[in-house]
């Protein structure tokens, strides 16, 4: 059992409510009114499908672009949410040379990983956090306190660049929640070339329905949040991610009532599938939340490894926040 295996089965996915409550429509010319959610009727989403035509296309736009070409697309992220781009392959965001150093020295805390199995971390997620989320700032300070030394580099100065730059210049900043403690802004991904495997899933399904996403949902715009991961290493076979052609919104009603599973991946196989084809010091940048996704099972002699989080929009739509 796996880190988002093990938490996805502790709830029940996001209600039809829950759903309801919040389809962000984001956009900088039409800001949502700061009114009280009762008085102006919620944008009611279609409801979920009992049977989708897996011949139906869903995705859509893919960018593939050098790092220097982000600031050429300042509405990126606007238009992840808007559902007219799936995401971007930012390439050579980072040299391989960056990146190696990183793992290399990630290595060197394996006594502090987070060992789930089918992946094993460094650094904590609140995808598995404690409603109260006391685990996890707890937890935070075993990455935060090392990332200086780990990388040559600003990597997580870097993400938020890139973040910035595709979000219109908005400042990209890594959230803290006052009087608790700061948020973590990547983890470093291992998955064992043994069969290490992340299910299928998708964010909404958990980032609009579980108490640890609390404050998260206070302060950003969840609904379609987004994924970002930069590739550490390849292993030798298998770990490609692979996007689904089916979106949560779309999702039949076999799909949504089951964990994350081997069982909920072969449901999925009816579906189209991408494969994403990422270079090592590649940044991906997609609509997480929406399009279901999983990570190929890794074969070999050598580890995956991607060190990534989240992002998204704040409320006010002024920043970019990212957090794992
Ligand atoms: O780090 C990875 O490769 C997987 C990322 C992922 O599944 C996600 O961001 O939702």
């Amino acid at each position: 059992m796996g880190l988002l295996d093990r938490f996805r089965s502790k709830s029940e996915p996001a209600t039809r409510s829950e759903q309801e409550e919040a389809i962000p429509s984001v956009s900088k010319q039409e800001p949502e009114p700061a009114t009280e959610p009762e008085s102006v009727p919620a944008p009611v989403p279609a409801a979920p499908s009992s049977e989708v035509d897996p011949n139906r296309p869903h995705l859509g736009e893919w960018l593939d672009l050098q790092f220097d070409e982000v600031s050429n697309h300042p509405d990126a992220i606007e238009r992840i949410y808007a559902g007219t781009l799936d995401g971007i392959s930012i390439r050579g965001v980072f040299t391989e040379e960056e990146v190696a150093t990183g793992v290399l020295r990630a290595r060197e805390h394996s006594k502090e990983f987070n060992d789930y199995g089918k992946q094993i971390f460094f650094g904590t997620a609140i995808v598995g956090a404690d409603d109260d989320r006391a685990d996890y700032y707890a937890a935070a300070p075993i990455i935060n306190d090392r990332l200086d030394s780990l990388f040559d580099v600003d990597f997580v100065g870097r993400i938020g660049q890139v973040l910035s730059a595709v979000g219109a210049g908005r400042p990209a900043s890594v959230p803290s929640e006052e009087g608790r403690g700061d948020y973590v802004p990547i983890t470093i991904r291992f998955l064992p070339p043994d069969g290490g495997v992340m299910h299928a899933h998708t964010a909404n399904e958990f980032c609009n329905a579980w108490g640890s996403y609390e404050h998260l949902r206070e302060i950003a715009r969840m609904w379609n949040s987004l994924s970002y991961f930069v590739v550490g290493q390849k292993p030798d076979t298998g770990g490609e991610l692979v996007l689904y052609d089916l979106m949560w919104d779309d999702t039949p009603e076999d799909v949504r009532a089951l964990p994350m599973s081997e069982e909920r991946d072969a449901l999925l196989e009816r579906f189209g599938r991408t494969p994403i084809d990422l270079e090592v010091g590649d940044m991906i940048l997609f609509t997480g939340g929406r399009i279901w996704h999983r990570v190929e099972p890794v074969f070999g002699t050598q580890e995956r490894v991607t060190i990534g989080g989240f992002a998204a929009l704040s409320q006010d739509e002024e920043q970019v926040y990212f957090w794992s």
